[in-house]
């Protein structure tokens, strides 16, 4: 068969971004320093009970202090690629309004040192780390009012980096802020509305995208030549049996998951069954803010890490809310490899079904893979750092992931731009505190210490290996005459 793939596994396509991922709350630390507002991020973790071990972001990996480290240590991994967030409240402290150009300054060094370590940088403007003024004075993503704060503060963010960045992603995860933030509650702010709140929220995280990205195609993408996309978070929901009930179910599961934001930024509108299953608790978009939406991505971020299974159930139960709505069940096959993060089992080739589903659904747009990564079991437990480098449950991880990308790329055609392993270095992993450990780098949290795992020296290995060098120039042998 044509899918003997290990000894083809030598080429990803010329240019193809391999790289790492990062975000702000979850690396900088630095929280009350040069200005700073509060996020809801701070909010949240500093709230008892809210995260594992009452845990927080208040010092993290402590990257706002340790950046130039931090870049010379992805230089020398070989690291060539690096997706980061930007802090919203670094930069407008109150949301809105007043601009703290001590943040902006932050951000322009830290590119700037990527740049001269040959590091391409990749933004990310919001990685749910909302100003807190926004959820004090508007409710926060309830409010079209944040929508608008987003695309001002947009444009400060392009007008002091765009010259320099050039590629751009409006939002991480909007399913994340909308139905964890805003529907079950277990990320910032908190808040328990499952009914219609994650609806409203993500109602008006899509309409900042889309005026964020507005304002980047007017006024600065022909002057500055970059690209801007959105984040999407998928798991891939394979049919529990081959029938109808199940295959129609986890059809409205992937709906429901990834269709919920990726419909309206590429076809213009929420998908069809939402709307017939939600009625009004799902909020409608204006005419014009249907055609700005559609299409309003250069390319699609898709962060995927695991696979459901999906069965229905016997029959819909009429609960309004996101769940009834959905009227699925999710399971996952007790075969599947699992790290530290129980929600993450190791089912490598979903990710290939999942890249073929949006090429079919969406018209074969580019993607790049923003995060794809992996928390090791034990690795939270071990007593001395060195104990905790040879990530073996990683690296198997990675090569299957990455294998299946490959086939998705060389059989199946679909456009890949890049895959940036998440993450960079082990950091705050949200609710579940410091435990689970993502990184192709340990740290130490205590001495701020950074040792690299053996994956980064594999990916090291597969980076180098799948992008070929430019051809050698053909030697010029001079004719010597007979
Ligand atoms: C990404 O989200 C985030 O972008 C990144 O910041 C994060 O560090 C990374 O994943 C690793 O988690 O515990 O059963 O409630 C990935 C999507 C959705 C995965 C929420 C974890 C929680 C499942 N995430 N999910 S559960």
């Amino acid at each position: 068969s044509k899918e003997v793939f290990a000894s083809n596994l030598t080429q990803f396509p010329r240019g193809f971004a391999w790289g790492a991922a990062t975000s702000a709350y979850q690396i900088e630390g630095a929280w009350d320093e040069d200005g700073r507002g509060l996020s809801i991020w701070d909010t949240f973790s500093h709230t008892k009970g809210k995260v594992e071990n009452n845990e927080n972001g208040d010092v993290a990996c402590d990257h706002y202090h340790l950046y130039k480290e931090d870049v010379a240590m992805m230089k020398a991994l070989g690291i060539t690629n690096y997706r980061f967030s930007i802090s919203w409240p670094r930069i407008l402290p109150s949301g809105t309004g007043n601009v703290n150009f001590k943040g902006l300054e932050f951000y322009s060094d830290l590119v700037d040192e990527l740049l001269a370590n040959g590091i391409e940088p990749y933004a990310t403007l919001y990685h749910w780390d909302l100003p807190q003024a926004l959820q004090d004075k508007h409710d926060g993503w309830y409010s079209p009012v944040t929508s608008d704060a987003f695309a001002e503060y947009a444009d400060v963010v392009f007008d002091a980096l765009g010259d320099r960045v050039k590629y751009w992603i409006t939002l991480n995860e909007p399913w994340c802020s909308a139905l964890l933030g805003y529907g079950i509650g277990v990320h910032a702010p908190g808040i328990k509305d499952i009914k219609s709140g994650a609806y409203l929220a993500g109602h008006h995280l899509l309409l900042a995208h889309s005026k964020a990205v507005k304002l980047y195609r007017e006024k600065y993408q022909v002057l500055q030549g970059g690209k801007i996309g959105i984040t999407i978070n998928s798991d891939f929901k394979q049919y529990y049996c081959d029938n109808t009930l199940d295959k129609a179910a986890a059809e409205r599961s992937q709906i429901f998951v990834m269709g919920w934001f990726a419909d309206p930024v590429f076809l213009g509108d929420y998908p069809e069954e939402m709307r017939k299953t939600c009625g009004d608790r799902l909020p409608s978009f204006t005419e014009e803010e249907k055609v700005d939406l559609k299409g309003s991505l250069d390319f699609l971020g898709l962060n995927h890490y695991t696979t459901a299974l999906v069965a229905s159930p016997l029959f819909r139960t009429n609960g309004g809310n996101y769940y009834t709505d959905m009227g699925t069940m999710d399971s996952s096959d007790k075969s599947w490899p699992v790290g530290e993060s129980g929600w993450l089992k190791d089912v490598p080739w979903g990710l290939r079904k999942l890249l073929v589903w949006i090429q079919n659904r969406y018209d074969d747009p580019l993607i790049y893979i923003t995060e794809n990564g992996v928390s090791g079991p034990g690795e939270s437990s071990v007593k001395k750092d060195s104990e905790g480098l040879d990530d073996t449950f990683r690296q198997s991880f990675m090569q299957g992931y990455i294998g299946e990308l490959y086939k998705a790329i060389a059989y199946d055609k679909v456009q890949v731009g890049g895959y940036f392993y998440w993450s960079l270095m082990d950091n705050f992993e949200w609710a579940d505190g410091f435990r689970p450990r993502f990184g192709l780098v340990r740290v130490n949290f205590t001495s701020q210490a950074r040792f690299p795992k053996e994956s980064s020296f594999m990916y090291q290995e597969m980076m180098a290996r799948v992008t070929p060098p430019p051809p050698e120039p053909e030697p010029i042998v001079p004719t010597v005459p007979a």
